[in-house]
């Protein structure tokens, strides 16, 4: 017998949202939802990728033991990014749906809350594939401030979390995003996340190409 169902390609879903508003913990959640409750193969991704050598200077940076030209910073989470192209792709066509935690709007959103200019910020962005479904979680920089270990990392001053913020919402969350109230109990946040995917996924988000 010839299989007339043709396989899928896997949808690419994004989390992104200033530092403790809850992606890794939503990711987590939504991971379980796809493969568990609903059984598609899914993989769960994270940028930066600490792992490869990009990512080793990122890494050594962000825990504060390694000075570096903000430009050059940014240039590495972008090839840190471009480094996995390949593999995202690879994934999705033999599908694989991701769960993704930060991405190339993070970037944007840290250098240009740093003063770099915002379109030099996004060019090199252009031409990674893009995630189907975005997440924004969105909620009070004092209230994600008071979440647990807080203020380890560089970038975990509440100033410099208002100004990431406010690039975020400004600049970068349009109406095809799904911005999510944050400051709720986790399960409630991963209830409205699993509908819209849901949804997303009967409205047949995989049957328009990957785009880049
Ligand atoms: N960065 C990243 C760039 O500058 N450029 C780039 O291109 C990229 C990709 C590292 C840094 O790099 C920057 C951004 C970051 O500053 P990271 O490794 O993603 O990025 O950062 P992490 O420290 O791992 O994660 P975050 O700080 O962003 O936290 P999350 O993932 O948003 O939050 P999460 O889920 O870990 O939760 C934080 C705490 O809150 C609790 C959790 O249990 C945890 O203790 N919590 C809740 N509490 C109450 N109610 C809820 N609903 C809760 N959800 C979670
Ligand atoms: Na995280």
């Amino acid at each position: 017998t010839t299989e007339t169902t043709e396989m899928k390609r896997g949808i690419f879903i994004l989390f992104e949202g200033a530092d403790r508003v809850g992606k890794s913990t939503q990711v987590q959640s939504l991971f379980g939802h796809l493969s568990t409750t609903l059984g598609l193969p899914t993989k769960q991704l994270r940028f930066p990728d600490r792992t490869t050598q990009t990512g080793t200077i990122i890494n050594s940076y962000l825990q504060n033991s390694t000075q570096l030209d903000d430009r050059a910073l940014h240039l590495l989470f972008s090839a840190n990014r471009w480094e996995s192209k390949d593999t995202l792709l690879k994934h999705l066509n033999e599908g694989n749906s991701l769960v993704v935690d930060r991405y190339s709007y993070s970037g944007v959103a840290y250098s240009a809350a740093k003063g770099i200019d915002f379109d030099w910020c996004f060019g090199c962005e252009k031409g990674l594939p893009a995630p189907d479904l975005i997440f924004y979680l969105k909620m009070d920089t004092e209230d994600a401030t008071k979440r647990g270990d807080y203020g380890n990392e560089r970038y975990e001053k509440v100033d410099f979390q208002k100004k990431i913020k406010e690039v975020y919402e400004s600049k970068l969350v349009n109406s095809s995003w799904n911005v999510i109230n944050a400051n709720r109990p986790i399960e409630e946040v991963s209830k409205e996340i699993n509908e819209i995917v849901d949804r997303s996924i009967k409205n047949g988000i995989q049957n328009k190409p990957i785009q880049c």
